[in-house]
């Protein structure tokens, strides 16, 4: 390819990919122009906030030449690009990465000092991350762009900049308060607004058929409502790379101003949707990670992004002078989950109705162009809208939807004539009940491609999800096994970690986790097993410190750090874990803990504000806690942390920091995780179930290497069918019964009885997600545990080999799957000749 010369002496222009014209002068002359000319500060009053501006600003000018270089590659000669839409990207603190994938974390470190700073950290610390995403749903739409770009693909992620993030949590006598995230209060230096590039999108209203110069009948719509998006472009560099791709997030312009400061924090969805209604669409991310709650600001949000998203690809082929009929051949779209899944029925309204083309020719443009990934089975995160707010936000597209689905049916009726039964299971309209679009069946019709996100998961959607989808296009079922990108989880968040792998196997494991397996070789070197439990150490030192401030609870490093962070959901099972730091606590004060570990039982996570059971699972946890941690009886045995606040900032010290990573779902219902490959990457390693990816990572690291558990999903199945009932468990085992008894005295409650009655009817009554049905099995595993943990040198071994099988679970991994077998896009390497050099 040609390289691209820019002709531009901009700071950062340079051949050389690495380094090359940035040393430690240039990064500290960059700060002080910015600090004078951008922040108006003398250096010599600049606080730490200044400095981390100043620095970032630095940074993102040393990104501009590559940004525009990969943008104009594409320019210069067209190549099909991925778009990947999701509402939500959790792309956590930029500057440390921008750094790290430059290359240049050491000549800023010496920048900084010489403004009197002690460490880069002390600047690092500062950064406010943008908490727009709730999860693993999020967090893993940001890996991937992270992997695109550091593996040269084309590519931009489009979504929603939302004004107001993920809510922070804080606890207040145990229990979650939910506070506004103003992340964007001092303003964020890694976006760029293009409000030239500025985009219109309707609402409302109603369809209008006509008769067009040429004579043909054409429909139309008439929104009554209009909205505007204003792209803010987020550059995402590669490691080490030239190729700059682009996060671009879209913010609705505001119609009222209204003071959020207001907020009800004891109400704070019914706070949120209230106000929300008369204002702009890009308010506030919905912090619910795991049941749809149907609103109509939530489809106008999807809209709204999805709209503006299809409108700048069309554009962009314009001012490319590329037809638009060559829309698939260019673009690749990627629906992460169902939440942009109104792609299909807007591409066909803009290549139909705006640009005139056949219904067949529409059709086969978006069918080729889109595909869709599956993140759930549970049936209340399946999203469903009910018709007739569908019909009043969107009458054009329902209009579009119900003929997308007349030809759909009419292909099915062919494929099983006489089955009625078929038809309505297959058709997007649910006509059970309330009438309502499924759009998991609008993007499965749509797509070319469905994939799930774990092999357990992706066989599922096929066998229990979709099986009637699965009977009439079993090509069309996939599975691309999620990954977690190693810049991030290890050499950002594990330094320690990554020196020493440098140091033993060289530097190439960062792009290719598969070298890891090299240290397999180690396995019985008994000097470098002690020198990889002392980087643990060094973590768990960092993190003993973090707890200490935020909790005020002393915790002792070398006691076993057990953690189980992610969001606080039923089916993840955190009350599971609970109870069992009873029956060990139980174990203590009866004198009957012979050989248990010392332990340090760690969580964080939030709850979605309007999931009160996940609320008291919290404040259950916190009551737990209280008790441990202040009876002297459990000095040097247990500690229990309720970590407030888990985001990605906090995930970087906690991966490091683990020797237990808690996978405890039950089977069937986690679809993939991410958080455990994070884990094991780490050198953690797991007590889980089969479910997920945990079923690959227990195949890959080895099954000795794994604290398995519980009931297989079908066994659960089973138990399902043949009437489940909790409480000949509980009946069975004395340790659970004395653990729910202490429970019912209030004895974590302050002699209160009533405090948990909500979670204890659950779990002895119907007991939802078979929490009494694995806790014995559970126990089990955890002595297992304790029994490993005796032997350091042993623990230390099986560590290392989790870490020297993790390779698979990069995202380069999982995004080489989708460039391949999905989207069929090849990298674009970018040059760059510069005349400054
Ligand atoms: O996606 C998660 C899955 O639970 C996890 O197993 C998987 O590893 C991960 C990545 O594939 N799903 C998830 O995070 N989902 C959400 O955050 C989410 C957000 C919004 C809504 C539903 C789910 N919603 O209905 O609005």
């Amino acid at each position: 390819s040609q390289p691209i010369d820019l002709r531009l002496p901009t700071p950062g222009c340079y051949a050389d990919p690495i380094k090359a014209g940035i040393d430690a002068d240039a990064v500290f002359d960059g700060m002080t122009e910015h600090l004078f000319f951008t922040l108006g500060k003398l250096a010599t009053s600049a606080s730490l906030r200044d400095l981390y501006m100043a620095l970032s600003y630095a940074v993102r000018d040393r990104l501009m030449t590559r940004y525009l270089a990969s943008q104009e590659a594409i320019r210069a000669k067209p190549h099909k690009t991925v778009a990947y839409f999701s509402a939500e990207f959790l792309i956590g603190p930029q500057l440390n990465n921008n750094l790290l994938n430059l290359g240049i974390q050491e000549e800023a470190e010496e920048a900084v000092k010489r403004f009197g700073i002690e460490s880069l950290n002390d600047i690092l610390e500062v950064e406010e991350e943008p908490g727009l995403g709730n999860g693993g749903l999020g967090r893993l739409a940001a890996c991937y762009m992270e992997s695109l770009a550091s593996l040269q693909v084309p590519a931009i992620g489009y979504g929603i900049r939302y004004e107001f993030g993920i809510f922070n949590q804080i606890i207040r006598d145990g229990w979650q308060i939910e506070v506004t995230d103003k992340w964007l209060k001092g303003g964020w230096p890694w976006e760029l607004p293009q409000p030239d590039e500025s985009c219109f999108v309707g609402f409302g209203g109603r369809t209008e058929n006509y008769i067009d110069d040429q004579g043909n009948y054409r429909s139309r719509w008439i929104p009554s409502e209009h909205a505007i998006g204003v792209p803010h472009d987020i550059p995402i560099l590669g490691y080490r790379v030239n190729n700059c791709d682009r996060l671009r997030l879209w913010r609705a312009d505001a119609t009222e101003s209204f003071d959020f400061y207001a907020f009800n924090i004891g109400d704070y969805y019914g706070a949120v949707e209230e106000k929300v209604a008369s204002e702009t669409i890009s308010k506030v991310l919905y912090p619910n990670d795991g049941t749809d709650e149907g609103r109509r600001l939530r489809l106008k949000q999807q809209h709204f992004f999805v709209s503006c998203s299809l409108q700048d690809m069309i554009r962009s082929l314009e001012t490319r002078n590329i037809p638009v009929e060559q829309f698939s051949e260019n673009w690749t779209v990627q629906l992460n989950d169902t939440h942009p899944a109104i792609a299909v029925a807007e591409l066909m309204r803009l290549l139909i109705d705006n640009h005139h083309f056949e219904w067949d020719q529409a059709w086969d443009i978006t069918n080729r162009s889109v595909a869709y990934t599956n993140h759930t089975l549970l049936p209340e995160a399946l999203e469903k809208w009910d018709l007739n707010l569908f019909k009043s936000l969107l009458p054009r597209h329902l209009e579009l939807i119900y003929e997308i689905n007349k030809r759909f049916l009419q292909q099915v009726r062919l494929r099983y004539p006489g089955n009625d039964l078929i038809l309505r299971k297959l058709s997007i309209i649910d006509e059970e009940g309330s009438k309502a679009v499924r759009m998991a069946h609008l993007a499965t019709i749509g797509a070319h491609n469905v994939n799930g996100v774990a092999a357990l998961h992706s066989d599922l959607i096929k066998r229990q999800l979709m099986p009637e989808f699965a009977d009439l296009w079993p090509e069309k079922f996939t599975n691309v096994t999620n990954g977690v990108t190693p810049r991030r989880w290890v050499a950002l968040s594990n330094p320690e970690l990554a020196s020493l792998l440098d140091q033993e196997i060289g530097s190439n494991w960062i792009t290719n986790m598969d070298l890891l397996t090299q240290l397999e070789e180690k396995e019985n070197d008994s000097n470098f097993l002690d020198v990889f439990g002392a980087t643990k150490l060094l973590g768990k030192r960092k993190l003993a410190g973090y707890i200490h401030r935020q909790t005020g609870i002393l915790v002792d490093p070398s006691t076993l750090f057990d953690v189980q962070v992610k969001r606080i959901h039923q089916y993840k099972r955190q009350h599971l874990n609970a109870l069992q730091i009873i029956a060990q606590y139980l174990r203590i004060k009866n004198g009957t803990a012979h050989s248990i570990a010392p332990r340090t039982v760690i969580f964080g996570g939030k709850a979605a504000p309007g999931y009160l059971m996940a609320k008291l699972m919290i404040r259950f946890i916190n009551g737990i806690a209280e008790v441990v941690n202040a009876d002297p009886d459990m000095d040097g045995k247990l500690r229990v942390v309720f970590l407030p606040d888990y985001n990605v900032k906090l995930g970087e010290q906690v991966y490091s920091a683990t020797d237990l990573s808690e996978q405890i779902s039950t089977a069937g219902k986690e679809a993939s995780g991410t958080g455990n490959m994070k884990f094991a990457m780490n050198g953690a390693l797991t007590i889980g179930t089969l479910d997920g990816a945990n079923v690959e990572i227990r195949d890959r690291v080895g099954k000795e290497n794994f604290f398995l558990f519980g009931k297989t999903e079908s066994e659960i199945m089973k138990l399902r069918k043949n009437g489940y009932d909790p409480k000949q468990y509980i009946e069975k085992s004395p340790e659970l019964s004395e653990a729910i008894r202490l429970i019912e005295l209030g004895h974590f409650s302050n002699g209160d009885n009533e405090l948990f009655r909500p979670l204890l009817n659950s779990l002895t009554g119907y007991d939802p997600f078979f929490v009494m049905a694995d806790f014995d099995d559970y126990l089990l595993a955890q002595d297992r545990v304790s029994k490993a943990w005796q032997n350091h040198k042993e623990w230390n071994r099986m560590a290392l080999l989790n870490t020297a099988r993790s390779g698979f679970f990069s995202s380069d991994r999982s995004i080489r799957e989708y460039c391949s077998s999905i989207w069929k896009v090849n990298p674009l390497e970018v040059e760059i000749t510069c005349n400054i050099n």
